[in-house]
């Protein structure tokens, strides 16, 4: 395999999606060895089929708001790669929305779709749509728009939509029912429903209850646990208030949350009401973090700033992309960090990674540790497709077994000579190999 070829070509195609290319290198980076290994996935073309979605949907999206203007935003699926089951993966609205961001999602939810065990193949959705300070009914208007153009390609068994940066349980109710309203049938087409119209138990805590459970796996390798810990979370959205649950859960200390204003520094450690405060700031759409520091007077919010300037063991960087530089990462290992799990998706840049590598520390990819909650929507798949719904303890325990599997398969194929975990080589060459034997079984197609 020709990486530099491959990605020359790659990049004359698609010039300037940027986030789709470093997403494709990482991945292919890793797996160069592997691929080299074994000629028959040069034979059938492998990388060249893996690396282009199957199709992508664009769509216009207009809408009404409530002075009765009318908006008109752009909609995206893109249905990646279906060789494991049925496309799946989230919808995200958030005004950076373009085609790069949602085709490195793509890509990168095969991958980690392929780790979580289930049968679920890879695909990522969304729109440049602002929730941010819309109102209930200007939410609902858009997303039953959206969902007029979006019910077209999907299906139970054909592409499974979820949520995902700006999109929630409310959005997703509200695209449930318009879906459900043009089909006429109720069934499990989007994940991370109401629990009383097909939802599961845990699904809202799964992103960050898994990323936890991971990060938990990984300080075990060195025989440590999260007690005592004082640990750095980024964003304040879904993702950043499971993963706070569960670290005070396991006797940790939250000291940071972050927004894109700033972050906040909370000394004492953000729990219990302060963690459900979270939501409240979420819920407001106002997309700041600061008022945080005048409901709780010994917090401080450093505005502009992100948190990896403050003294932690474990950095959980839970907001969006490319939110941890080279310059953070060397700021957080001089600070003594040594296990960095991200709870978002692609959150460090390429150079911050090579900075944890280098360094030896701790470093879990996103497609690994944040895992669980595609995990979860499989599960309230299976849930819908029994039509019973499991107990909390039950779906708890399942995700805990997924995240553990997918700790132990990084290891498996990302220890070094040095005996150095290379998880992103790890979850790279395990998610890879399954999807490329799939695709060799079911022919050229
Ligand atoms: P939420 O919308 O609940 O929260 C996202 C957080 O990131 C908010 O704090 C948001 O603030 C912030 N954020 C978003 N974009 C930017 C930006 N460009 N610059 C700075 N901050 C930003 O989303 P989730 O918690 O669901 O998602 C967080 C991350 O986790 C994403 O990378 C997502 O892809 C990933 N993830 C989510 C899963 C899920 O099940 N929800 C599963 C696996 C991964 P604001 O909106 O105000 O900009
Ligand atoms: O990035 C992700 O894995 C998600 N946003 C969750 C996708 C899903 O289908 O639950």
């Amino acid at each position: 395999m020709n990486l530099e070829q491959i990605m020359n070509g790659l990049e004359k195609k698609h010039p300037g999606e940027v986030e789709y290319l470093q997403a494709v290198r990482e991945v292919l980076e890793s797996i160069e060895e592997v691929v080299n290994e074994n000629p028959q996935f040069e034979t059938a073309g492998i990388i060249d089929r893996i690396i282009e979605p199957d199709r992508v949907l664009t769509f216009k999206v207009p809408w009404v708001d409530d002075q009765g203007k009318v908006h008109v935003n752009l909609g995206y699926r893109v249905q990646f790669n279906n060789a494991l089951g049925p496309y799946k993966g989230g919808l995200r609205f958030h005004p950076s929305v373009n085609l790069s961001i949602l085709k490195f999602l793509g890509f990168e939810q095969i991958f980690k779709n392929s780790l979580t065990t289930l049968p679920i193949g890879g695909g990522k959705g969304g729109s440049d749509f602002n929730p941010k300070g819309k109102s209930n009914n200007e939410i609902m208007r858009f997303c039953q728009s959206f969902m007029l153009e979006l019910w077209k390609i999907i299906g139970p068994e054909m592409d499974v939509p979820a949520g995902d940066i700006g999109v929630g349980g409310k959005e997703i109710g509200y695209l449930y029912g318009m879906y459900k309203k043009l089909r006429g049938e109720h069934h499990g087409v989007l994940t991370g429903k109401g629990l009383s119209w097909g939802g599961s138990l845990i699904r809202p805590e799964a992103t960050g209850f898994g990323a936890v459970y991971f990060a938990k796996e990984m300080l075990a390798t060195k025989g440590e646990t999260f007690e005592g810990k004082t640990v750095c979370i980024s964003g304040f959205g879904n993702v950043a208030w499971g993963a706070a649950i569960k670290v005070n859960e396991l006797g940790g200390k939250v000291v940071t949350l972050s927004g894109p204003d700033g972050y906040i520094y909370d000394p004492e450690g953000i729990s219990g009401d302060k963690i459900e405060y979270m939501l409240e700031l979420r819920a407001s759409n106002q997309d700041v973090v600061q008022p945080y520091a005048l409901e709780f007077p010994e917090a401080q919010f450093f505005a502009g700033k992100r948190p990896w300037e403050v003294k932690c063991d474990v950095a959980l960087p839970c907001a969006t992309q490319n939110e941890l530089n080279e310059k953070d990462a060397l700021k957080l290992v001089e600070n003594g960090c040594y296990c960095i799990a991200e709870g978002a998706n692609m959150p460090s840049t390429p150079e911050a990674v090579e900075v944890f590598h280098d360094k030896k520390v701790l470093f879990g990819p996103g497609k690994a540790v944040n895992a669980g909650g595609v995990a979860t929507s499989g599960l309230e798949m299976s849930q819908n497709a029994m039509k019973l719904n499991w107990r909390r303890e039950e779906v708890d325990e399942r995700l805990h077994h997924i995240m553990i599997s997918i700790h132990e398969t990084c290891v498996k194929y990302g220890t070094n000579e040095e005996g150095y975990i290379d998880y992103v080589k790890g979850a790279n060459v395990a998610g890879f190999l399954k999807v490329a034997n799939a695709m060799l079984d079911q022919g050229i197609i």
